[in-house]
Parts: structure tokens; sequence; C-alpha cells
């Protein structure tokens, strides 16, 4: 059983977490009225006002905000307080049109560190450990996010950031590092050096945890994962616009967990913007309620989940949301079928001679869609028999069209073929969009 960082709040009845929610929604909706032009425009447009907001439910009556709000507002248009109240700043990469840049008082920071050092505490992490901070320091949110919650937890940061693998492997051993976080990707790779410096994660090195996140992972490589090493592979989730990395899974492995002091979920239809019931996969929708610098009103993330409310196993009242399938954006349209990279993943890495690194290339020929899958076997499921390669290409193409209804052609690589990623792996090239 793990402990909690604030068993007041983490194991609230859900009773007086709803009335918590009210009472914070009431009064954010009310403070972006009063601190911002764009929220008091979008309000007017929707004909509401903050008085309207009496219940939790109302919320629905409120507008969704999104990305591009950010990107037309750029750089602070979205901000509720001036320059002398930021304390930083973060901005995302833009890899279609301008980045957008998040900012945060020094309440933010806290609240936002709080958030992590609940979730690393749920994670059995605290005063004895050392966190290995794989994730990149700078412009994203991962590095540092990570690094104050680790240290608010009493835990050593060890600051590696991305990339120079082997010297993260030294000094993983060097300094009992116990917990590491860093993308999935990134950690394969780590394993993939590792095995080739000759050393075992498993006996040659403190490692127990894994806090993995940022980009679409499956269970199945969770499994790879913690059979190829002997540690636990968490799942942490977050977007710069909500702070950053925020919620995890506890050591129940059993969803992530949603502190809803903080922030309201909403699931909503992709297409209808309706609410739909627990269990039922939608978009990830997220007012945010007690933050300042950048309150976000039912801001629409583009991720898909679903959202359980029960209460967990491990005592904890908040609501969890279940692994991302992906970013609406994501979704693949090929000749018609709606194909998630994520449903690709945990195909591959079900079939054992399949290694870690995979990546998805779309193409139209004449006026048809074309996927193809490019595989990297592992050393031992490589074979320089032809017949060998083919039939194993042949049965990878079929487990595909099993799962995703389309056709993928299947082109078997060497290990070490496939570029790795220090952050977030790029699994799709679609060439049709270029
Ligand atoms: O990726 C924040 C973060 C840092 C999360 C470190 C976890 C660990 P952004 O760069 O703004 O922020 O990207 C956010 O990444 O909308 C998801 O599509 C995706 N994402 C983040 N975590 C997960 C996850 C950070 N655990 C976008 N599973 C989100 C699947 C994830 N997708």
């Amino acid at each position: 059983m793990s402990g909690y960082w604030d068993p007041h709040i983490e194991r609230m009845p859900a009773r007086d977490l709803h009335t918590l929610q009210e009472d914070r929604l009431k009064s954010t909706v009310r403070y972006v009225y009063d601190h911002s032009t764009f929220y008091r425009q979008r309000f007017a447009e929707a004909g509401v006002e903050p008085g309207d907001i009496k219940t939790l439910e109302d919320v629905v009556r409120l507008p969704f905000t999104r990305k591009v709000d950010l990107r037309n507002t750029y750089p602070t248009g979205m901000f509720c307080l001036p320059k002398d109240w930021i304390v930083r700043y973060h901005v995302s990469s833009g890899t279609t049109g301008k980045p957008t840049v998040v900012g945060y008082t020094k309440g933010d920071v806290d609240m936002w560190t709080e958030s992590l050092a609940r979730a690393m505490t749920s994670l059995n992490l605290g005063r004895d450990d050392v966190v290995q901070v794989g994730y990149g320091y700078g412009l994203f949110t991962g590095g540092l996010g990570l690094h104050y919650g680790a240290e608010r937890i009493g835990a050593a940061v060890l600051p590696t950031s991305t990339g120079n693998t082997e010297r993260q492997i030294e000094l993983m051993q060097d300094l009992g590092s116990t917990a590491i976080a860093c993308t999935p990707s990134y950690f394969l790779h780590v394993m993939e050096v590792a095995d080739r410096m000759g050393i075992s994660i498993r006996d040659d090195t403190s490692l127990k945890v894994g806090i993995f996140g940022a980009e679409p992972w499956s269970n199945e490589t969770r499994q790879r994962i913690e059979e190829g090493t002997g540690i636990k592979a968490y799942d942490i989730y977050g977007t710069s616009e909500i702070s950053g990395p925020l919620f995890t899974e506890c050591s129940h492995q059993n969803g992530i967990h949603v502190w809803a002091d903080m922030f309201l979920i909403e699931i909503v239809d992709p297409k209808t913007g309706e609410q739909v019931e627990d269990g039922e996969t939608g978009e990830l929708v997220v007012t945010t309620l007690n933050k300042w610098a950048l309150p976000l009103i039912r801001y629409r993330i583009g991720d898909l989940t679903v959202k359980d409310s029960e209460p967990c196993s491990c005592g904890r009242t908040h609501p969890r949301i279940m692994r991302i399938l992906g970013r609406t954006d994501d979704m693949l349209i090929i000749r018609g079928i709606n194909v998630f990279p994520s449903q690709v993943e945990s195909v591959l890495m079900r079939i054992p001679e399949v290694g870690d690194h995979w990546q998805i290339t779309v193409e139209r020929e004449g006026p048809l869609d074309v996927m193809s899958v490019a595989v990297e076997l592992t050393e031992s499921g490589f074979s320089d028999k032809i017949g060998d390669l083919m039939s194993l290409s042949k049965r990878i193409s079929k487990e595909l069209k099993g799962v995703l209804n389309v056709v993928a052609k299947v082109e078997l690589v060497e290990p070490g073929t496939i570029p790795r990623s220090m952050g977030k792996a790029q699994r799709v090239i679609d060439k049709r969009k270029v």
C-alpha cells in the first residue's frame, strides 16, 4: 500500500470533492471574467455570465477553448495577469503554425509541483530515492516539472536531461538512480544501449521505477519494459497548457489519477461536444480550478481517453483517466478507416521477433492511401533466410489487418535502423500532408 502526500485531499469523500470543485469552478469563472478580455468576449458570444454558473453541472453552459485560441492570441493574450506576476514561461514547439506560450505565477508553479509530489508519492517514491530526470530541460515542461516534483518529496534529483545515453547509464549506476523519468521510447533506447554496454538494468543498477509519458505508449510496451528490466513502468500524463506533466498512475497501475481539487475534467464526444458517460471513449476537456496566470475554461486538449470516477483500490477518491488512445489529430484515416498509431504499437509489441522501434509511413498512390510500417526485428528475430523473413512479414501484416482492418505493407528492417528519439518519438510520417 502506497503512502499519501496529502491524505486529507487525496482521500476526500466524493461529496466533499464535489462541493470543493463547485466553489472553485464558480470563483475561476468569475476570475477569468474579471481578468481577461478574451474570456469576457467568449462568454458574451455564448450568452453566459459568471452568475449563471451555480452548480458543477452548469459547466456545460461555458464555451470551449482550444489550442488555436492560444495560437491566435500569441504570445500572452489569454493570460489573466500582467507580467510582474509571472515567474516562468514554457513554450511548446509548434510543428504546425505558431508555438504556444504558457506562463505561471509562483502559486501556479507550486500547484504543479504539489500535483507531482502527490503523484510520485503514490509510486512509493520519497526521500531515499534518486530520480533521474531524462526529460528535456528548457522550453519543454517535462524536465523542470519532474525536477521540482522530485525535490519536493525530498528525493535527490539527477538532472541528466535527454541524450548522451551512455553517460546516463554510467551515472545511473554511480549515483544509484532508483527512478527514471523520460519518454517510453527513449527508455527503450536506454535499454538497448545498456545491453550493448554489457550492463543489465535489472542486476547492475538500482532502478526500480520508470515514469514514462509525453507520448502515447501501450500496455504491451509496459510489459516489455517491466519484463526486460524488472522495474515498474508507470504512465505520466499532462500537457503544457494545463502546466506540464501532472498526473500519474498509482502503484496499483489502474488508471491515471487526476487531482479533482485542481482540475475539473469532462469527456466529450469529439464531434458533438456533448459529455459522454464514464467508460465511454471521448475527448478530454479540462477546466483549471486553481491556476492563475493562465486559467483555462473547458479546454479541449484533443486527447482521447476514458474516465472512471470510482475510487481507486489505493484509497484515492479522485477520478482516473485510462491510457491515452491518441490525439484526435493523430488519428490517421487510411482509405476511410480510422487508425491510431497506438493500435499499431500494441499489435507489434505482442510479436516476440519484433524489436522496440517502428515507424509508419503513409503515402498516396494515385487516389489510394498506402500505409507501410517499418518494423525493426530483434537480434534473435532477424534471420538471413528470405523465406523466414517473408513468412514473418506476412504474419505481422495479418495481425495488423486483424486489428486495424487496414492492409499495411510491412517492411522488416535490421536492428538499429530506425532513428532513435531523445524526446517524443516520431512514429508517423504522413507524406500525404506535405
Ligand atoms: O508532453 C508534458 C509531459 C511531460 C507529459 C513529461 C508527461 C511527461 P506537451 O509537449 O504539451 O506536454 O504535449 C502534450 O503529449 O496532449 C498528449 O497528446 C501527449 N501525451 C502526454 N503524456 C502522454 C501519455 C507534455 N502519458 C501532449 N500518454 C498531450 C499519451 C501523452 N500521450
